[in-house]
């Protein structure tokens, strides 16, 4: 779909790295932020379900999990389309060098219904027609050093990303929420917080890695779908990191490598809990522990840096 309209089109990717804003406070792409009214007024419908995440927190895994859930574990169906064709990015928008007709809020508002929406944004961005419509909201949070490593090497093989920089200077910026879509802890923190007034799910990946058959089941009371046992086992089977990298409709290879450049480093890259290890120096640990600790201070809310 999306791939063939460009072909029609004859879009040559002469990409270029986005450049950056902000929205209140919020680094987002330039081209996010020239189209952010558009975005804020996003009208979501009551039943569209969205998959919220701070990037590189798991989202494609929760994606095909529910796509899954939603077909009745036909993977033929979920391969009907790739990962960003099947669920609009809502405050996504392309590179100038593509035509119109290619922002997250368009491609949403060219799907029936019931859709199935991703963002990255953090609460207070997300369009408030959402709180409106009480939609249902599944948020899966990453502990902050894999996620940090994930979004480091994602930068790396993303050639329409900004720069990433070193490692240690993705690091400082991480720190410091001067990436896209801001701060980590005030995502994890601001989502937290949120779950307790609307219909929101929130997820661990470190839970999913752990037991998937648990966290899906909490998937799929929260969509209040009943599914056999079989069905269960082959949803678990298909969405498990080996099986999803091999799927081109679940591994970002249908895109080029002028945007994607799955040689530098696959998208579906390690897919494991504590790869932070073998990228944070001692020192960094500890500098990122002491700086943790204060802004993690006075929530509730923990995360597993390990299995
Ligand atoms: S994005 O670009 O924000 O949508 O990226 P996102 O999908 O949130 O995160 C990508 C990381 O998730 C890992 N991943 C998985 N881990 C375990 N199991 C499954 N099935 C799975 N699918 C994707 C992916 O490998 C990225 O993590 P890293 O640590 O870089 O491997």
């Amino acid at each position: 779909m999306f791939m063939e309209k460009m072909k029609d089109l004859k879009v040559t990717w002469n990409m270029t790295r986005y450049e950056v804003d902000e929205v209140e406070g919020i680094p987002l792409t330039k081209k996010m932020c020239d189209r952010w009214n558009e975005t804020w007024a996003f009208q979501a419908k009551p039943d569209d379900l969205l998959i919220a995440t701070y990037a590189k927190a798991g989202t494609t895994w929760t994606q095909e999990i529910v796509d899954m859930i939603q077909n009745d574990g036909d993977l033929e169906k979920c391969k009907r389309a790739s990962t960003f064709e099947r669920h609009p990015f809502i405050e996504w928008v392309l590179h100038e060098h593509t035509p119109t007709g290619f922002t997250g809020v368009e491609q949403a508002e060219a799907m029936p219904s019931p859709r199935t929406l991703k963002t990255h944004l953090p609460v207070q961005l997300v369009p408030p027609s959402f709180w409106e419509k009480n939609c249902k909201i599944i948020y899966v949070a990453r502990n902050a050093k894999d996620n940090l490593v994930s979004y480091y090497h994602f930068h790396r093989m993303n050639q329409i990303m900004p720069e990433p920089g070193t490692w240690e200077e993705f690091f400082e910026k991480y720190l410091t929420g001067k990436v896209l879509w801001g701060s980590w802890y005030d995502h994890v923190k601001g989502w937290w917080e949120a779950k307790d007034h609307y219909r929101i799910l929130y997820l661990f990946y470190e839970d999913i890695k752990e037991n998937p058959r648990r966290e899906i089941q909490k998937v799929l009371q929260f969509l209040e779908k009943d599914l056999e046992k079989e069905v269960l086992d082959k949803i678990i089977h298909y969405t498990q990191f080996d099986i999803m990298k091999e799927n081109p409709m679940a591994n970002y290879t249908t895109l080029p490598p002028e945007i994607l450049d799955h040689s530098i480093s696959p998208f579906m890259r390690k897919g494991i809990v504590g790869d932070w290890k073998n990228h944070f120096t001692v020192a960094q640990n500890e500098r990122f522990d002491a700086d943790y600790k204060q802004k993690m201070a006075g929530t509730s809310l923990t995360f597993r840096m390990e299995l």
